[in-house]
């Protein structure tokens, strides 16, 4: 081993041993910390300053007991987090998550990728995240609503225009951020619409925030199938997922030509041979909270659902060009790399965050996979919340086609920067490496010039 390689794995050793049991969060520092031995050879000053030491030791991490009153007035707690991870290249930014799974390493894990993510959009925001066990499935809204109030009345203490800015994530949409807002509002007393990110167009949101997770990852893609001189028109598409980041996906592959064969939710797959009606989806997921199976039931013809296996699985019905994994960590392991390698899949983009196991990755990169990791295919939704940030910063609204312009320019930059850093490093095409070192480099610089804090 190296010495920077021997530096490298004993700080990791205390990570594991300060951080126990949280297991993503280990995840995501390993393969942040795979791409780093070149890094620390070519800068002792990265050693010197702890910089490896000091970015996995979140700046704050804020718990809460959350109280709420259920319909039948019976009181119920959950627990809230805000884990304010590196503030070097701007406000805290990252969304907030709700779903029953959530522990402090989880927001850990999302924290820590974010860092590095929203450094290579180039714009001034830094790392976050929080959320809460909360599970906002099965409730009415009266209920959401108080919870979300809950929730903000602690987590106000915190955040702020130029503190830390909030967004959606998993079970958290323009119904949680509405209700998130307006408490806030009425605590402060004040319109600060910079507070938090993918509010309603009418009060301070931004055009095409709500598109631009997905819409980005499939341009990333795009951008990763050009240096192949290959493209989205004709190809069949798989996307794992039906929410926010899945639905906006499945719409721009279509503009792009592309034919997506298979969604999925936490219950089930849908296989559509003809391609996924694009709005009936929408409609079942944003606007009635439906579930894929109810998609299968009114779309008729050749659309099937599928409830046992995985939605990876459909490849092996009619083959796969492009796999976009935009539901949760750790959904595409080993063994569906492997169906999707078999099938002839040539570029995997995650929507996700750390959707893809380990293993997967390597499956995907021996095969010669092009493959795109979340922290850089992903970061079109926090670049647009950045924009938001600046149209509510100017109050200003700036146009649809504006904003997925500005959008559509910071990811193929995103991609050039990513592309040009893995070359610069001796291994040309991988997006790994390039998003790891790349991203790493913005903050620890920073870090460096703000001295030891
Ligand atoms: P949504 O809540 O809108 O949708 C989540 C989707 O993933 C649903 O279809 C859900 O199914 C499925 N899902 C969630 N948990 C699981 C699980 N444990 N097993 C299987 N399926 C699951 O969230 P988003 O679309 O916003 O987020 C999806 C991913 O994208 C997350 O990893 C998030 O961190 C990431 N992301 C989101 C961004 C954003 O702007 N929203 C930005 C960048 C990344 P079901 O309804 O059955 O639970
Ligand atoms: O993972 C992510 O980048 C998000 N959930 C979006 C964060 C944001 O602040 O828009």
């Amino acid at each position: 081993m190296s010495k920077a390689a021997e530096f490298i794995d004993s700080v990791y050793q205390a990570v594991l041993t300060r951080n126990p049991g949280e297991r993503e969060f280990h995840q995501a520092v390993h393969e942040v910390f795979e791409s780093l031995e070149p890094v620390i050879e070519r800068h002792p000053e990265y050693a010197e300053s702890a910089i490896l030491e000091r970015v996995c030791e979140p700046e704050r991490q804020i718990i809460f007991r959350v109280p709420w009153t259920d319909d039948r007035n019976h009181v119920h707690i959950n627990r809230g987090f805000r884990v304010q991870f590196n503030s070097a290249l701007g406000p805290y930014k990252g969304g907030l998550r709700f779903h029953p799974s959530v522990l402090l390493g989880t927001v850990k894990f999302l924290g820590f990728e974010q860092i590095f993510k929203n450094a290579l959009t180039g714009l001034p925001i830094g790392g976050g995240k929080g959320g809460s066990d909360f599970d906002p499935k099965g409730k009415s809204d009266r209920e959401v609503m108080r919870f979300c109030q809950s929730f903000m009345t602690e987590l106000q203490r915190y955040i702020g225009e130029y503190v830390d800015v909030p967004a959606g994530d998993i079970g958290v949409g323009a119904r949680e951020i509405g209700y998130l807002f307006g408490q806030y509002k009425r605590l402060r007393n004040k319109f600060e619409s910079g507070v938090i990110t993918g509010k309603g167009i009418g009060w301070g949101g931004s055009r095409a925030r709500t598109e631009a997770t997905g819409y980005g990852a499939v341009i990333f893609a795009r951008e990763m199938l050009e240096t192949r001189h290959a493209g989205f028109d004709g190809a069949k598409v798989i996307v794992s997922g039906s929410g926010n980041v899945a639905l906006y996906a499945i719409q721009k592959v279509q503009q792009l030509g592309g034919t997506v064969v298979g969604a999925s939710d936490s219950q089930g797959a849908v296989y559509d041979p003809d391609g996924i009606d694009f709005e009936l989806l929408r409609e079942i997921k944003e606007v009635e909270r439906g579930r894929v199976r109810d998609y299968v039931d009114r779309r008729g013809g050749r659309a099937e659902y599928r409830n046992s296996g995985s939605v990876w699985d459909i490849a092996d019905v009619d083959g796969i060009d492009v796999a976009l994994p935009c539901a949760t960590q750790n959904e595409l392991n080993a063994e569906n790399a492997e169906t999707l390698v078999r099938n002839g899949v040539r570029a995997v983009a995650e929507g996700a965050n750390m959707p893809c196991t380990p293993d997967a990755v390597r499956r995907f990169q021996k095969a010669g996979v092009l493959f795109g990791p979340g922290k850089a295919a992903n970061a079109g939704g926090v670049a647009t919340s950045a924009l938001e940030m600046q149209q509510n910063a100017s109050r200003d609204s700036w146009t649809f086609e504006y904003t997925e312009q500005r959008l559509e320019q910071i990811m193929t930059r995103l991609h050039r920067s990513v592309r040009r850093t893995a070359e610069e490093y001796g291994h040309p095409g991988d997006y790994v490496r390039g998003a790891n070192i790349h991203g790493f480099q913005l903050v620890a610089d920073a870090m460096i010039a703000q001295g030891v804090i």
